[in-house]
């Protein structure tokens, strides 16, 4: 599976650079909620899981990581290593995030408040989620 990666403008000068990103706009949906992930180990798998509709968007703004991604039938693998790029993950899409560098930052913008019942936490359970469908 191709992770096409969106490119966002940069604000640059000699001062360095900057990027915003609204939502609507760069981002393809309202913004309800940001997190970010930091100090990961490096061995340290993140993820296993889906959710049925949230909607985010992964920019790793320090450092890299790697994201798997599985929609049940194809799996793509992207390197995140960039703050001026990020990737949009669709809902019902197994993710995995590992080989975190020890700086990595990986900032997420969500399209919803955080809900435990959006998750799919059991592989089992996504497929047949996904078969269902
Ligand atoms: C995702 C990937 C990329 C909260 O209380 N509020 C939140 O908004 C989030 C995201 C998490 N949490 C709590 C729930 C757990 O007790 O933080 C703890 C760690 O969450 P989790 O094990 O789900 O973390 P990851 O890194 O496996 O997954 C997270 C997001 O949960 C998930 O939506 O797509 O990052």
């Amino acid at each position: 599976m191709n992770i096409p990666k969106i490119k966002f403008q940069i604000h640059g000068d000699d001062r360095g650079s900057l990027v915003a990103l609204e939502e609507n706009k760069e981002i393809p949906f309202s913004i309800k909620r940001v997190y970010y992930i930091f100090e990961t180990k490096e061995e340290v798998v993140r993820g296993h899981h889906a959710h049925k509709s949230l909607e985010q968007i992964f920019i790793c703004v320090s450092g890299q990581c790697k994201i798997r991604l599985n929609n049940g039938k194809e799996m793509g693998e992207v390197l995140l290593d960039n703050p001026e790029e990020g990737i949009y993950v669709a809902p019902g899409m197994w993710r995995e995030m590992y080989d975190f560098s020890e700086d990595a930052v990986l900032l997420v913008l969500a399209s919803e408040l955080y809900h435990e019942e959006d998750y799919i936490r059991n592989y089992d359970d996504f497929l047949a989620y996904i078969n269902q469908k």
